[in-house]
C-alpha cells in the first residue's frame, strides 16, 4: 500500500489520512494487496513484494511469500474480482483446493517518519476467506470482517507510531479440512482524496484544532 498525502491519484488499496509537521505533501509508501511498487497489479503466482505471511496454519506453506493467487479461477468468484487496485494473496496461489483451517497472518510496515502519529488516519476496504481482524502495531483493531464476496471498510484514527508501522491481517481459515483461503487489500472506492476535516478522535489536550487532515492514499 502506498500512503501519501493528498493531491496525487495513487491507485490504491486504502487510503491514510494524515497532516503532520510537513507543510509539503509528502508521500509516504503504504501499499495495498497484489501490486508492485509503482501500483501496478502484480501477475499470478508472484510474490508480493509489500506483504508477508509471517503465521501459517498450514505446515506445507509456512510463509514467509505470500503470492497472488490465480485470477480466473476458482474461487474467483464467488471471491471479489481482481482489480483494478489490487488481488488476492494467499498461502499458495492456487486456492481451488485451499489451504489447511486456521490462522494465516500477513503484514505489511509503513513508516511515519516526520509526521505526528497522533494526527493519522488510514481507511480502505478489505476481503477475507473466512474472514479476518486486524491489527496495528498489535493491537486489535475494532473492525473484522467476515465476507469474501464484499469488501469490508476499515478506518484506523488511533494506534499509530512514530517511524515503523505493522499491521498485520490475521485471516481466519474455517472448515475443518483444506479449502479455500486468502487476503484482498483494497481502497476504498469513496476515496475522497484527503478533504476530511475531522479532527482527531481524541483531542483532550489544550492544543489548537489541527489543520486539515492532508489524505494518503495507500496503494
Ligand atoms: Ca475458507
Amino acid at each position: 500500500m502506498r500512503v501519501q498525502l493528498s493531491g496525487a491519484n495513487y491507485l490504491s488499496l486504502a487510503e491514510v489520512q494524515v497532516f503532520g509537521t510537513a507543510s509539503t505533501p509528502a508521500p509516504i509508501p503504504v501499499f495495498g494487496t497484489g501490486v508492485d511498487g509503482a501500483g501496478n497489479l502484480l501477475a499470478d503466482g508472484t510474490a508480493d513484494g509489500h506483504y508477508s505471511l509471517v503465521a501459517s496454519a498450514d505446515a506445507g506453506f509456512p510463509g514467509p511469500s505470500a503470492l497472488v493467487i490465480n485470477s480466473t479461477a476458482f474461487p474467483i468468484p464467488p471471491w471479489v474480482a481482481d482489480g483494478p487496485k489490487s488481488k488476492w494473496i494467499g498461502p499458495q496461489r492456487d486456492q481451488s483446493s485451499g489451504n489447511a483451517p486456521g490462522n494465516y497472518t500477513y503484514r505489511t510496515q509503513f513508516s511515519l517518519a516526520g509526521f505526528d502519529p497522533t494526527t493519522a488516519i488510514l481507511t480502505g476496504q478489505f476481503a477475507a476467506d473466512d474472514g479476518a481482524t486486524m491489527r496495528l502495531n498489535g493491537a486489535q483493531v475494532a473492525v473484522t470482517g467476515s465476507g469474501f464476496s464484499a469488501f469490508t471498510p476499515f478506518t484506523i484514527s488511533s494506534g499509530f507510531v512514530a517511524g515503523t508501522n505493522t499491521l498485520d491481517f490475521v485471516v481466519l481459515n474455517g472448515g475443518s479440512s483444506p479449502n479455500p483461503t486468502g487476503l484482498r487489500v483494497d481502497s476504498r472506492a469513496r476515496r475522497t482524496a484527503g478533504t476530511s476535516t475531522t479532527p482527531a478522535a481524541t483531542t483532550s489536550s489544550s492544543r489548537p484544532m489541527p489543520p486539515a487532515r492532508r489524505s494518503w492514499t495507500m496503494r
